[in-house]
């Protein structure tokens, strides 16, 4: 019986230091990115054609040579292959709150020779990581001529949880964002647990086409898995001229105010972080609500496997 309390307390006192370390807030790090602009050749539609429409694309009208930003080991010494690359955007950046992020980026446009930049909505930075050109006020940081690198030091504040744009914003900003040359930006609130499933949706105008991640019709736009009981986040952007209407079949979500929506209106470099708790099995469509759209393309497929 003499044991008792003390392996009490013992039992207590683990239990205790467990607790502590899971509320602890993870220690602020410093994020490193080594990312280029590249030229590719990309497709909008590989499969040649709209499923829903039966309509048929020849390549001639859906192949695009474009430069966009890829992700690098340090010293862009070979391309990173990213298992978050889905689409045409650049690779997904994560980051915390608190966190500072550096971003090494290289211009290697060899395809039309223009200067690039990036630019990042939702963190702080000085003007020297603008990235944005402003004719007798910006410096190199936002004419990155080809051949040449730029560091850009952001820092993720409490505000910064979220998810947000990034894009090139140099003179040549027309044509580079025209043909993809943008990413997000994903940053997690401080003791905000990660979700299971994170699911980039970028809505933008492609060769005409209106694409998510880049593609355009069922059969060539992401298809988002998961399953019943999964923590899911879609994160939300768009870039270009138009706005456009999210919607997802079979689920609604907590919007800020706390109103109940199953579809949101998104207007040009807004974005935004939607989550839920996966609970209804099935194949299900997600697209953009203007309807002229989701019949150029900006539809797409989420499948949730029962538990
Ligand atoms: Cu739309």
């Amino acid at each position: 019986m003499r044991g008792r309390p003390r392996l009490i307390s013992t039992v207590l006192a683990a239990a205790a230091a467990l607790l502590a370390v899971a509320a602890a807030p993870a220690v602020a790090a410093t994020r490193s990115y080594w990312i280029a602009a590249v030229p590719i050749s990309w497709n909008v539609v590989p499969s040649g054609h709209d499923a829903i429409m039966h309509m048929r694309y020849p390549r001639s009208q859906t192949v695009l040579r474009t430069v966009v930003y890829r992700r690098f080991t340090p010293g862009w010494k070979r391309a990173l292959p990213d298992r978050d690359q889905v689409g045409i955007d650049g690779p997904l950046l994560r980051a915390r709150v608190g966190d500072r992020i550096v971003v090494h980026f290289l211009n290697r446009d060899t395809l039309r020779r223009d200067p690039h930049s990036m630019h990042f909505h939702g963190v702080s930075y000085r003007p020297s990581s603008d990235g944005s050109y402003l004719p007798g006020f910006s410096g190199p940081d936002a004419v990155v001529q080809p051949g040449r690198s730029w560091t850009y030091r952001l820092t993720a504040g409490p505000d910064s949880a979220g998810v947000w744009p990034y894009h090139d914003h140099s003179p040549s900003m027309d044509d580079s964002i025209a043909g993809g040359m943008y990413g997000a930006l994903s940053i997690r609130g401080r003791g905000e647990r990660a979700p299971d499933r994170e699911f980039v949706v970028f809505l933008a105008q492609t060769l005409g086409f209106m694409t998510i991640d880049g593609r355009a019709f069922v059969g060539n736009t992401p298809v988002f898995h998961a399953r019943v009981g999964d923590l899911v986040q879609w994160d939300v952007l768009t870039l270009g001229d138009a706005f456009h209407t999210f919607h997802v079949h079979g689920h609604r979500w907590r919007a800020p105010g706390g109103v109940t929506r199953d579809t949101v209106t998104i207007g040009p470099a807004e974005s935004m972080r939607i989550r839920w708790r996966e609970d209804a099995p099935g194949t299900w469509m997600y697209h953009c609500h203007v309807e002229s759209h989701m019949n150029m393309g900006m539809i797409g497929i989420y499948r949730v496997a029962p538990r």
